[in-house]
C-alpha cells in the first residue's frame, strides 16, 4: 500500500476531478474509505471483461438490453466503457501533479477542432483489438458504431485544428497542460448545397448526448460585465478601483480527457459553458415579470450558444467580445483557485503556469490577470505587470492586415470598464518605454501606441498581445520572419529577442495512425513499431524509396486508400469516383487568398483547350480534383467561388469532350471526419496561395505525411516541406513573396496577363460568359470581373507558371516508379512536421517547463 494510505484531506479519487477540487469550491468535508485510498486502476482488459462492462453500461447507462438498443445506444455505451478505461489514468495524471506540482501550461484557444473521439482514444488505450472481438460477440460491427459518433466541431479551420493536434502532443509528451476554451452549442455550421450554393444548417452536436464530458456544475465561476468604476485612496494613499458590474454570468466546466498516447497520462481540456446567475434572474424577478426573467437567461446563455465561423475577418460583434472575456476570466479563476494549492504566493505564479495566448482571441486574459493581482490581491501596479509579463506568451496566426482584431474603445469600456482603464495603463507606460528608447521619434510612438485613432478609437489586441507577452512566435519560418519585418516592425526593433518561430506540426497519431492505418502497418513492418511519437524515425524509410517491392506496396496502401474513399463518397455525397484517376485534392477553408479560383481556372482551361480542339482529350491524365471547403457565411466572394465550382463541376463532369478523363467533386460540409479520408487517398496535394499569405497552413503537412506530391508556391510551411523533401520532390511554381511585393509596388494590372495569355482569356471569358450558368452571365460575370480588374491575390499573375507546373506534374505522373518513389520520400522527410516536434520547441523557446520524460 502506498504511504498516501490516511491522508485524510485527500479528495475523493474516485470523483471525476482533474486537477481541481483542492481548493475554493472543493469539498468542505474529505471523506475517506479504505477503497478510495487509490484511483480507479485501469480495470484488466480481456474480451469477456470488455463485453461485461459494454453490456453493463447498455443496461445500467442507456436503460436498454442489447436486442432493443439503437444504434446511439451502443454508440454511447460504447464510448462510456471506452472513457472508465481512461478514468484511472485521468485521476491519476491529477494526484501526481497535486504531488509533484511542476509548472504547466495553460493553452488558451477560443476554438478546438477535435474531429472524433472514440478513434483516438481507443488507439490510445491500445483496446481497438479487444473491442471489436467484443463487439463481434454481440453481433455488432465498431465501423457502424464510429459512424454514429458527431464530431465536435468547435472550430473553424487551422487554428482550432492546430490546438487539438497541440494538446494531444503535450499529453503524449507527458507536459502538465490544461486546455481551456469554449463549448460552443453549435459548433462551426453543417455545409449544404442548394443549386450549388452553400447553405447554412446548425451543428446540434450536443442532440444525441456527448459521452466524453463531465459537467461540473459546482465550480463554477462567475464572470461580470458592463457598469462602471469606483476609485478611492486608502489610508496609506494607495490607490483602490473598485469596479462595480452590472450584470453577470456563470461559467459552467466541461471536462474532457486529453489521453498521451500509451503513456498512462491523461491531461484535461476545460471547455466553459455559460449559465444565467442568480442574481442576474432575481433582478428581473423583482420587477415581477416572469417571462422576461426567463428570457434573460437566455440572453445569458447566448455567450457559448455558437461559434462565430468567420476565419479571417472579425466582426467586432459584442457578443465575440463577451465570449472571449467570458472564457479567459473563467480560466483565471479556475487556475488561481482550483488548481493552485490553498495557501499560494501569486507572486511565484510565473512558476507555475505559461499562459499560450492562441492568437489574440484571449488576450483580453492580460488586463484580466491585472485586475485580479492589483485589484484583488493588492499587488502594486509594476509588481503585478512584472508576475504578468512573465505568465503570457503569444502565437499569430496570420498576416492578412483585416484579420487582426481591433475592439472600439466605445465597446470595449461599455462591456469592460475596469479592463479598458487598465489597457490606457498599459499603454501608457508602454509609450514612455518606447519615447525613452527613441528619443524625438514621436511618430514611431504613435505608430506603436496600444490605441488605434483611425478610423475609430479602437484597442490592437496583436499590440496589447506582443507587449504584454514574454515571447511572440509565428507558425513558420517564413511567416515569422514576415511577422517581424512587415506586421510588427517597430516591436521587433525594440525587442529583437522577444521574437521566435515555432513551425506547426499536426499529431501523427491521428492523421497517420487512424487515418491511414494500412500506411501506418506498412511503415511499422518496415522499420519497426514506435515511429508514431518519435517521427523523425521515418527517415528510415527512405532506403526503401529504391525498393520497387516497397514501392508496390506503397500503391496498393494508396489504391486501397482510393478504394475506401470511393465507398464513402458514394454514400455520404452521391459521389462517384473512378478508379484509375489521379486523387488531386484541395481542402481548406474557401478564402480569396488561398485561391480556390487558381484552381478553376486550371480546370476550366483544360476543359476549354480540349472543348475548342487545341487539345486533345487523350492527352489529358485521367484525374479528379476534389474541393472541400466552406466559405463564412458574409463573406460574398467566397460563396461565389462555391458555387462556381459546383457548377463547373456539373458541366465538366457530364461533358463527353473530355471522355471521362476530368472530373470535378466537391463532397459538402468538409471536416475532420472527412479530412480523415480525403487525406490518405489523394495523390497531389494543392497548396497554391499567393506567398506571403498562408502562415503555415497544416493541411499541407497532412498530405505530405501520407504520401502525397505538392504543388505548391513559396508560401508558409510549404517552403520548409520543401526543403525537406527536396526540390526533385516537390512541384514548386509561382512568385516569391519578394516579388509579389515588388509587383505590388509597381501596380499590378491583372489585365496585362488577361491580355497576353490566349488560354487564361478563354477560361476567364468563359466563365464570364454564362457557359456554367445556364447562359445567364449576370451569374458569375462579377466573380470573373472580380479576377480581372481586381485580383487582389494575383492569381492572374501565377497562372501560367501553375499551368507549367500541372504540365510537370502529368509528365511526372505518368512514370508510376518515379512518382511512387517521390511519395515515400515525402512520408520519410516529413517528420519534423510532427506537433510533438512543435510541442519541443515551444518548451525550449517559450515555455521554460520542465524537460520531457
Ligand atoms: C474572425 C477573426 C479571426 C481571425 C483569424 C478568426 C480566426 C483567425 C485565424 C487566425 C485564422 C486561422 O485559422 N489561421 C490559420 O492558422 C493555422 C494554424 O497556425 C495556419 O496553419 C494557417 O496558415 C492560418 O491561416
Amino acid at each position: 500500500m502506498s504511504e498516501t494510505m490516511n491522508t485524510p484531506s485527500r479528495p475523493d479519487l474516485r470523483s471525476n476531478a482533474s486537477f481541481s477540487v483542492t481548493k475554493g469550491k472543493g469539498p468542505e468535508f474529505a471523506p475517506t474509505h479504505p477503497f478510495a485510498l487509490a484511483p480507479v486502476g485501469t480495470p484488466p482488459v480481456s474480451v469477456d471483461g470488455f463485453t461485461k462492462e459494454f453490456l453493463r453500461e447498455l443496461n445500467t447507462g442507456q436503460g436498454v438490453t442489447l436486442s432493443e438498443a439503437t444504434e446511439n445506444d451502443l454508440y454511447l455505451s460504447l464510448a462510456r466503457t471506452v472513457r472508465n478505461y481512461l478514468m484511472g489514468r485521468w485521476l491519476e495524471t491529477a494526484r501526481q501533479q497535486r504531488e509533484n506540482p511542476n509548472k504547466a501550461v495553460g493553452y488558451l484557444s477560443a476554438e478546438y477542432l477535435l474531429g472524433r473521439q472514440l478513434d483516438n482514444n481507443l488507439a490510445s488505450t491500445d483496446l481497438t483489438n479487444i473491442v471489436v472481438e467484443a463487439l463481434q460477440g454481440c453481433g455488432i460491427e465498431l465501423d457502424t458504431l464510429r459512424q454514429a459518433e458527431v464530431e465536435p466541431g468547435l472550430g473553424n479551420g487551422g487554428l482550432g485544428r492546430l490546438a487539438a493536434c497541440f494538446i494531444d502532443s503535450l499529453a503524449t509528451m507527458n507536459v502538465p497542460c490544461i486546455g481551456y476554451g469554449i463549448r460552443y452549442e453549435y459548433g462551426i455550421f453543417r455545409q449544404t448545397f442548394v443549386d450549388g450554393r452553400q447553405v447554412e444548417q446548425p451543428d446540434s452536436w450536443l442532440t444525441m448526448g456527448s459521452p466524453w464530458e463531465f459537467p461540473h456544475p459546482e465550480h463554477n465561476v462567475q464572470v461580470n460585465f458592463g457598469g462602471h468604476t469606483v476609485h478611492s485612496t486608502d489610508d496609506k494613499g494607495n490607490e483602490l478601483v473598485n469596479w462595480v458590474p452590472d450584470w453577470n454570468v456563470n461559467g459552467i466546466p466541461y471536462n474532457y480527457m486529453v489521453p498521451g498516447y500509451r503513456n498512462d497520462r491523461v491531461n484535461t481540456l476545460r471547455l466553459w459553458s455559460a449559465q444565467a446567475t442568480q442574481a442576474f434572474d432575481l433582478q428581473i424577478f423583482n420587477s415581477g415579470d416572469y417571462a422576461q426573467a426567463v428570457r434573460a437567461q437566455t440572453f445569458a446563455e447566448n455567450i457559448s450558444k455558437v461559434l462565430y465561423p468567420e476565419d479571417s475577418t472579425p466582426q467586432g460583434k459584442e457578443l465575440r467580445l463577451q465570449q472571449q472575456y467570458f472564457f479567459v476570466a473563467c480560466s483565471l479563476r479556475d487556475f488561481i483557485d482550483n488548481v493552485l494549492p490553498d495557501d499560494f504566493d501569486l507572486h511565484e505564479l510565473p512558476s507555475r503556469i505559461i499562459f499560450q495566448m492562441n492568437d489574440t482571441h484571449p488576450v483580453i486574459a492580460v488586463p484580466e490577470l491585472m485586475r485580479i493581482l492589483v485589484d484583488e490581491e493588492g499587488f502594486a501596479w509594476d509588481e503585478a505587470w512584472d508576475v504578468t509579463k512573465r505568465c503570457f506568451a503569444y502565437t499569430c496566426h496570420t498576416l492578412l492586415p483585416e484579420a487582426l482584431e481591433v475592439w472600439s474603445v466605445e465597446l470595449l469600456g461599455r462591456l469592460l470598464p475596469r479592463h479598458l482603464e487598465i489597457i490606457y495603463r498599459i499603454n501608457d507606460d508602454f509609450l514612455e518605454e518606447v519615447r525613452e528608447a527613441f528619443p524625438g521619434d514621436e511618430m514611431r510612438a504613435r505608430r506603436m501606441s496600444i490605441i488605434a485613432e483611425y478610423p475609430e478609437r479602437s484597442v490592437r489586441m496583436a499590440f496589447l498581445a506582443t507587449v504584454a507577452g514574454s515571447k511572440v512566435n509565428g507558425v513558420a519560418e517564413l511567416h515569422s520572419q514576415l511577422l517581424r519585418d512587415k506586421v510588427l516592425p517597430d516591436f521587433s526593433a525594440m525587442w529583437p529577442e522577444k521574437f521566435t518561430n515555432v513551425t506547426n506540426g499536426v499529431t501523427p497519431r491521428r492523421f497517420i495512425r487512424q487515418a491511414n492505418p494500412e500506411l501506418a502497418n506498412l511503415i511499422s513492418s518496415t522499420i519497426g513499431k514506435g515511429w508514431v511519437n518519435k517521427l523523425d524515425r521515418l527517415r528510415e524509410l527512405e532506403p526503401y524509396a529504391e525498393d520497387p517491392e516497397f514501392r508496390k506496396a506503397f500503391r496498393d496502401v494508396k489504391a486501397a486508400n482510393k478504394k475506401r474513399l470511393a465507398e464513402l463518397l458514394v454514400v455520404r455525397d452521391g459521389i462517384e469516383l473512378a478508379d484509375d484517376h489521379m486523387l488531386d485534392v484541395m481542402v481548406k477553408r474557401l478564402h480569396e487568398y488561398k485561391r480556390q479560383s487558381l484552381k478553376l481556372l486550371h480546370i476550366v482551361t483544360v476543359y476549354n483547350e480540349v472543348r475548342e480542339g487545341r487539345m486533345a482529350a487523350s492527352e489529358v491524365t485521367p484525374r479528379t480534383v476534389i474541393f472541400g471547403a466552406k466559405a463564412a457565411p458574409g463573406y460574398r466572394m467566397a460563396k461565389d467561388t462555391i458555387h462556381l465550382i459546383n457548377k463547373v463541376a456539373q458541366v465538366v463532369n457530364d461533358d463527353p469532350v473530355l471522355e471521362g478523363r476530368l472530373r470535378v467533386a466537391f463532397p459538402a460540409n468538409y471536416n475532420v471526419t472527412l479530412a480523415e479520408k480525403l487525406i490518405p487517398a489523394a495523390d497531389l496535394s494543392e497548396q497554391i496561395s499567393l506567398a506571403g499569405m498562408e502562415a503555415s497552413g497544416t493541411g499541407n503537412m497532412k498530405f505530405a505525411l501520407n504520401g502525397a506530391l505538392t504543388i505548391g508556391t513559396d508560401d508558409g510551411a510549404n517552403v520548409e516541406i520543401r526543403q525537406h523533401v527536396g526540390d526533385e520532390n516537390f512541384f514548386l511554381f509561382g512568385m516569391t513573396e519578394p516579388d509579389v511585393a515588388q509587383l505590388s509596388a509597381q501596380g499590378y494590372q491583372p489585365g496585362r496577363y488577361y491580355e497576353s495569355d490566349q488560354r487564361l482569356r478563354g477560361a476567364l471569358d468563359l466563365i464570364a460568359s454564362g457557359h456554367f450558368s445556364g447562359g445567364d452571365r449576370s451569374v458569375f460575370e462579377p466573380l470573373a470581373a472580380n479576377l480581372l480588374h481586381e485580383d487582389r491575390f494575383m492569381a492572374l499573375a501565377d497562372y501560367s507558371s501553375y499551368l507549367d507546373a500541372q504540365a510537370n506534374v502529368e509528365a511526372y505522373y505518368a512514370d508510376e516508379e518515379a512518382w511512387s518513389r517521390s511519395a515515400i520520400l515525402n512520408i520519410a522527410r516529413c517528420g519534423f512536421f510532427s506537433s510533438d516536434r512543435s510541442i519541443r520547441d515551444y518548451i525550449q523557446r517559450i515555455w521554460d517547463t520542465p524537460p520531457v520524460i
